[in-house]
């Protein structure tokens, strides 16, 4: 990074330390990009080498595992594996502790990994499931799996009914419960943060317009310029496993 992006980019992080110092109420929106740092590839890079012939929206739907629940299983097996070999990186654990100095932070996360969980922040709003947790087909809770079953995919030990994972697939609505609690802080905060996300799916990506609608400070966290950039406050363009620590340093140290 040259010399004047980086005086720029550390000028901008002292920037946004000032607002969380002033904020009352911090909301935070993470995605894909959150993990990235965490050897878990984003939504759409996951789709690369074997799976790289898919869209996600052709595995991530009810439709795809209506037509080929093999397949779709194949899919997520593999992620899973992949998140349990993962750990937190460095911007899970300082947005755990960012929580604990500022007033109020209310965490939505686009994930399925359970990432921020496991560093901490154990009242993340699971926007769109886990991907760790199995659910039952016919009764719609989270279940655990039978033994044995005659059709060699997953299946509920309590009915027998075929088990997905309990993810929210495109075209699915967002359990009532987090939809409610995200679109209360988004439109009640006063800072918004929007990290590793490329603001495209909805209504996640609403969010930001509902916060931006209700007035509050939105400052965005990635490598990449989004459709959320011209409309954020402040954009820190560069890794969050990197940003986040610094922003919480110079928080610290302001
Ligand atoms: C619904 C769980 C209605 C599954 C996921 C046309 C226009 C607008 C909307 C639509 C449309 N057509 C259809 C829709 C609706 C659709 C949608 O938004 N589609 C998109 C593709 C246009 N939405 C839905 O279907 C939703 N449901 O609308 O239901 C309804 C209502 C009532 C009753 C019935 C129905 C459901 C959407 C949920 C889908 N499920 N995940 C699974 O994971 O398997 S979405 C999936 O995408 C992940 O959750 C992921 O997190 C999410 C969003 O992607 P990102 O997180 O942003 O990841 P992405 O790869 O895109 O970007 C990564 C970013 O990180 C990049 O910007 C990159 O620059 C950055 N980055 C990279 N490295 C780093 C980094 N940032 C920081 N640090 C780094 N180191």
């Amino acid at each position: 990074m040259e010399e004047g992006s980086a005086g720029a980019l550390a000028d901008t992080v002292a920037r946004a330390a000032v607002a969380l110092r002033k904020a009352r109420h911090v909301c935070v929106l993470t995605g894909a990009g959150m993990s990235a740092e965490s050897g878990i590839p984003t939504f759409r890079d996951a789709l690369t080498g074997l799976w790289s012939r898919f869209r996600p929206e052709e595995l991530a739907t009810p439709e795809a595992f209506e037509r080929d629940p093999k397949l779709v299983w194949q899919w997520y097996e593999w992620r899973r594996e992949l998140v349990r070999q993962s750990q937190p990186n460095p911007g899970h654990y300082a947005l755990a502790e960012l929580a604990r100095r500022v007033p109020r932070l209310t965490l939505v996360t686009q994930n399925v990994d359970g990432l921020h969980q496991r560093a901490g922040s154990s009242d993340a709003i699971e926007y769109h499931g886990n991907i760790l947790r199995d659910r039952c087909t016919r009764e719609a809770a989270v279940a655990s799996r039978a033994d044995w079953s005659a059709s060699g995919l997953p299946e509920c030990a309590a009915c027998g009914a075929p088990l997905r994972p309990d993810v929210v697939w495109f075209g699915e609505p967002i359990p009532s419960g987090p939809m409610l609690r995200a679109a209360d802080a988004a439109s009640h905060c006063d800072l918004f943060l929007s990290i590793g996300t490329s603001a495209l799916v909805y209504p996640a990506a609403g969010l930001a317009e509902a916060a931006l609608g209700a007035g509050a400070t939105v400052i965005e966290i990635n490598p990449n310029p989004t459709d959320l950039t011209p409309h954020a406050h402040l954009a820190l363009q560069g890794p969050s496993g990197q940003l986040l620590p610094a922003l919480l340093a110079a928080l610290r140290d302001g």
